[in-house]
Parts: C-alpha cells; structure tokens; sequence
C-alpha cells in the first residue's frame, strides 16, 4: 500500500516504536527552532544537560516576541539567548530580523527535513514539505541534544483541493474553511495533508499561511507537496539546492478526506473569540471597525505586504480606524521600500510597526475599550490583544484593507478589480542579521540578567496523591488563559515566581492564592483543555503552584505533552457525566498510581461528596516512568531516555 507524504517522512526519520495511529513514535529531528518568549526556558534546559553543542543539522534561536523593552527584563533575555546561543552551536536571529516562522520558511526549511519549535506554529514550515511540529521548550532543548521527539501516531487526513481562488479570496479564508468545516478541535490526532489539483495555484507563502493555521484545528502538523512552486521559491531564496520533489503516493490511504473547490469559496471571517466562529465577511457589512492589524507569522509575507500596498495606493485609512503593518521579516520590509509599495502604505496612514509578532501577542498595539479589532492573525481567544474587552475577529490581508479603507467589515470582493500582484524572481537576500555560533563555545561566557530565576523542578509521585480541586474551567480553555502573555506579563517568561501570580487572571484571579494555600492541587478541565500556544509556561507554573494533577474530558495535543513533562499528571473522566458532579474545593484520592496507569484506568474517590469515579490515564510506558519520576528532567537525570 501507498504512503502519504507524512508517512514518508515520518518511516525515513523514525528512531522507535512502530507506525500504528495511535502508538508512540520516536523521530529523529534535523532542525530546530525557538523563540525568545519560550527560548530562554528552553536553553535553561538545554544547558542543565551539560550538553556542549547541539546535535542538530541546524538550529537557530530567534527574537521576535519580547521586542519591546520597557525595562532591563527583555534585554537582558535577548543577551541571554544571543551569547547561550553562540556558546552552544545555535544561529541567532537578531531582534528585527523578523518572526521565526517567516524566516525560517524563507531562508531555512527544507522539504523532506524534519523541525520541532518552541512555538505551536512551526507547522508553517509545512508549506515547503518539511514535517515540522510546535513543541514544549523541554522538547526542544532534549531535541537539540540528538535525543528523539516523540509523538503519538497521527491519523492522516486529506484536503483535496480543486479549482482556483477568486480575486480578493485568500489562502487566509482556506483557512477559516478548514477552521468552519472542521472546528478547533477537529484536526486533534492528525496530520492534515494538503493535495489535488488546486495546490499547484498556491505559492508557498500562501501554502504556509494555511498549515500555520493548521495549528488551529488542534492537528499535529499539516504539510503541502514539495513541487514545481516549492523549486521557484527556493530558487527565489538563492537556496535552489535545498529543492527535492515529494509527494504522496497515488494510492496512499487517508483517514479522512475533504473536498474542497478553491473557486466557490468567499471571503470569511472569525468573529470572537474562537478562530471556529467562522461566517462570511459579507454577512457582517454596516459593522464599524476601531482598529486594524496586519502582520503576524499567518499573513506577513511579501506577497501579502504588496497587495496591501496595492490595495492602499493613493487611497488613506478611514479616520476612525487605527491601522498597524507588520511585515514578516527584514528582506520583506528591505524589498517594500526598494519597490517603493512601503510609501503606498505609510501615505495611507498606517502606522509601521517592527518586524515582530507585535499585536498579535498583546506586544503593543492593544485595541480601545471594547474595540473591534480585525487582525490577519491567527487567534482572537479573549484577553489575548491586551484589552479584556476588546473584540478581535481574523480576516484576510485583502478583508482588512477594504474595512480600513470604509471603516466598516467591508467584503473586498464588492471593490473594484486589483491588478494581480506579481512576485520578483529573485528575492533581496542578506543574512547579515543571523550571527553564525562561536567557532569556540568555550572562550563565549553566557550573559544572565536578574531576572533569570531557576525553573521549578516536580517531586516524584508516591502511590497515594490526595489532592484538592482548586478550579473548575469549561471546554476550549487556551494556553492564554492558564497562562497570559501580553506586555506587561510576558517580560517573566524566565522568572516562573513572578509569573505564578498571573496564572489563569483570565478565568479567576485569586488562582495563584488559593492553588498556595490549598497544597496539592488539581484542575478540573472541559474538551480541548490546552489549546492554543505551545508555552510550557502553562504547565510549569501550575506545577510551582503545587498542581499535581489535572482531570479533563480531552487534551491539546502539545499541552499534554508540556503537562507530562512538568510532572503533572494528566487525566480523562471515563464517563463525561464525571465532571458535573465533581466540585471545586472538592478533595480527592488518587491511590495504585503505578498499576492504575498500567491499566489505563484510576479509580479516584472524592471524599467531599463520598463517592467514586473512573479516570483514563492514555500514556505509553515511557510517558508513566516520567510521571512517576516527577517530570521529563528528573526522569532524564535518573538515567531514562
Ligand atoms: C502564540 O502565538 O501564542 C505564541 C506566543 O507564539 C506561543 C508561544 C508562546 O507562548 O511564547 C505559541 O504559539 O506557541
Ligand atoms: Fe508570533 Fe503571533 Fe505567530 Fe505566535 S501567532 S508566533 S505571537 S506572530
């Protein structure tokens, strides 16, 4: 039987287990990348291996979340990952050089190669054919030192493309298809690989702007075929020699298929605050917008930026609309001002901002009191643009400067004609930003501000765990709500004490003092508990507020893995109806640790309502022994691997 492209890739780098949906399988990872918001974790890791220099072909640390400096705390990480990295064999992407998954597509992924990132959309690196998962700091850093990566055997699902986007119809609003017809959880457990006839009329930023968005669906990764438009771009980049052709085999076997004809779609809409809540852009006209943002790793490339300038030309932004340009990366800003589309933008009114996640990560750029927000972004979860009330709906470049320019959610396609945007053949290439590792690690001595705190570490399980619940959350809750980000907080990623206080500020702020004084605790979760961004924050902090254990009806994929990495154990209600009855406040008992995981199932009495309940504990027995040794380092350290 045929394979899928993602089979392909996965048999040519599988290290262990077997390739059975659902069994752990142990890859062998050729690249690697960080970001600084989640890098400074994950070096603090790397460097307790006591590991010299890394084991991968490449690996390069980035910054481009924490780039505004209102204090000595950013600086200091940026001097931090720019010296540990040049000790260590990484390559470092200066502040400014853009965002890491923009620049990684343009001047290192490489179809067929596999990549793991602290951040959850590496997948981006998809639209060019390499493999490439978001992953918890601690992964990243094991990955760095040659050790495998594990996941759990995806399910392969096929998007069948077919004929041809219309004018102002985007790659973005492939995505919210994708998103409407599939939902935030519906591609957890899989691969989405993308194929058909309508791949070849997407070029690979367009292709990225979909599988970075992939991470959306809750999928593992998703992955375009590497083709006649993955050679052009590549030749593009000066990086012809990275081109090799990949595809799935013709008869390869599909879990799922969906159909979709690129020439019916519209141009579409996430309204607030699930990038799910997906309806037609022409459904919402008369609605007044505030604020619009363009940018981020989803819609950033030079292609976009052109057709926003082309959409901007001789025209300027409503007065009531504060508008942000965020290119992705510095050759896109350095080629919009050569071509002379950067004067079309700024004469419009926009406002330039650094080539950075900037808004997309409440970096700045927050929205007014209650604001409508329309961002090209990825996600529009509550909180996360900094303003706790503001409304953030994710749109397309092409939706977002026909608002801009009405002030109301205009459908581009009701504006006259653009003139198809044509992209240069060759690209403006300097690397110049990226500093190459020290030839000698040993003579670069690492620079650590204060605000670099020891990590927690977790204490071993015994048999017996009697724990209280100290929060009680619904479905969908993110990775921004457990743990936010934004200007003001994201400052202490380094610093896990002064981040505890913030520890799920979004659903109850007397968290952090109740989850103190409780002792050992637990969290009772929805469906989907986790989703969202691959911060281990959101795991390593509950750990240090004393969580030993969280029950949910269903986990995100990456969450869960940061969880059992931290030494939380994670846990499902074998009978849903669980949930109802169990209480905050609520004290339990979970005893035969050892066997009960063995089993797949725990029994776990709660003694405040004096009744029992069934738990599913879905790890493999390399995922047991970590829980048991109280977490990923702890179980490496006692000599596991
Ligand atoms: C995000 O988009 O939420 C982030 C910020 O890029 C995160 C990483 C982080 O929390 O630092 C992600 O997606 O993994
Ligand atoms: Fe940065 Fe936003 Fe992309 Fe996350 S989603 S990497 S914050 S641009």
């Amino acid at each position: 039987m045929g394979m899928t492209l993602a089979q392909k890739i996965i048999a040519s780098h599988l290290v262990a287990g077997d390739m059975t949906p659902g069994s752990e399988v142990a890859l062998r990872i050729d690249q690697t990348l960080t970001q600084d918001a989640t890098g400074t974790m994950a070096y603090l890791e790397f460097e307790t291996m006591g590991i010299p220099r890394v084991k991968t072909e490449l690996s390069v640390a980035y910054v481009d979340h924490n780039t505004l400096q209102c204090g000595f705390e950013n600086a200091d990480d940026h001097r931090y990952l720019q010296t540990v990295a040049a000790k260590h064999g990484v390559y470092f992407s200066r502040p400014g050089n853009g965002i890491c998954h923009q620049v990684h597509l343009e001047r290192f992924g490489r179809p067929g190669k596999t990549l793991i990132g602290s951040d959850s959309h590496t997948p981006t690196a998809g639209g060019l054919g390499m493999l490439a998962f978001g992953a918890g700091g601690l992964d990243v850093a094991v990955a760095m030192g040659g050790g495998a990566y594990y996941i759990t055997m995806p399910k392969m699902f096929k998007v069948h493309l077919t004929g041809r986007l219309r004018p102002y119809v985007t790659a973005k609003d492939v995505s919210l298809e994708i998103l409407r017809i599939l939902s935030v959880k519906g591609g957890v457990g899989a691969i989405m690989e993308w194929g058909g006839p309508g791949v070849e009329t997407l070029t690979v930023p367009e292709r990225a702007t979909v599988t970075n968005m992939g991470t959306e669906l809750g999928a593992t990764t998703s992955i375009f075929p590497s083709d006649e438009v993955t050679r052009a771009f590549l030749q593009a980049q000066g990086r012809e020699a990275d081109y090799i052709p990949l595809a799935a085999d013709p008869d390869a076997r599909y879990d799922r298929v969906i159909e979709i004809d690129l020439s019916t779609l519209e141009p579409l809409i996430a309204c607030p605050h699930s990038p799910d809540n997906v309806v037609p852009v022409s459904s919402l006209k008369d609605v007044p917008v505030d604020q619009i943002c363009i940018g981020s790793c989803t819609n950033s490339s030079l292609q976009d930026m052109r057709k926003v300038a082309a959409m901007l030309r001789g025209r300027t932004v409503a007065p009531g609309v504060s508008m942000s340009v965020s290119p992705g990366s510095r050759q896109v800003l350095t080629m919009l001002a050569q071509s002379g589309d950067l004067t079309h933008i700024l004469a419009s009114g926009a406002r330039l901002l650094e080539c950075a996640c900037g808004p997309c990560i409440g970096m700045g750029f927050a929205p007014n009191s209650g604001g409508i927000s329309l961002r090209t972004f990825n996600r529009n979860f509550t909180g996360r643009s900094g303003t706790r009330d503001g409304r953030v709906y994710l749109v397309s470049p092409e939706t977002a400067v026909a608002s801009a320019l009405t002030g109301y959610i205009t459908d581009p396609t009701t504006l006259a004609p653009m003139e198809p945007v044509a992209l240069p053949e060759i690209f403006h290439v300097d690397d110049s930003a990226v500093l190459p590792p020290a030839e000698d690690g040993d003579a670069v001595e690492v620079l650590r501000g204060p605000n670099i705190k020891p990590f927690p570490v977790s204490r071993p399980f015994t048999e017996e765990l009697t724990v209280r619940a100290v929060l009680k959350v619904g479905d969908n809750i993110t990775t921004d709500h457990i743990m936010p980000a934004g200007a003001r907080i994201l400052p202490y990623r380094s610093n896990i004490p002064y981040l505890s206080w913030f520890c799920f500020e979004v659903c109850d702020p007397e968290f952090p003092t109740r989850a103190r004084a409780a002792g050992d605790g637990v969290i009772i979760g929805g469906s989907n508990y986790g989703q969202g961004s691959s911060r281990e924050h959101a795991a390593l902090v509950p750990m240090y507020l004393g969580i030993r254990c969280v029950i949910g009806k269903s986990f995100a994929r990456i969450h869960q893995a940061n969880l059992i990495n931290a030494g939380i154990l994670p846990l499902t209600f074998a009978d849903p109806a669980d949930y109802d009855l169990l209480q905050q406040d609520h004290e339990l008992l979970i005893s035969h640790l050892t066997a009960g995981m063995a089993a797949g199932e725990l029994t776990v009495a709660d003694r405040t309502a004096g009744r029992t309940f069934r738990a599913k504990c879905d790890l493999s027995l390399r995922q047991q022994k970590i829980i048991l040794a109280g977490g990923l380092l702890n179980y490496t350290k006692s000599g596991g691997c």
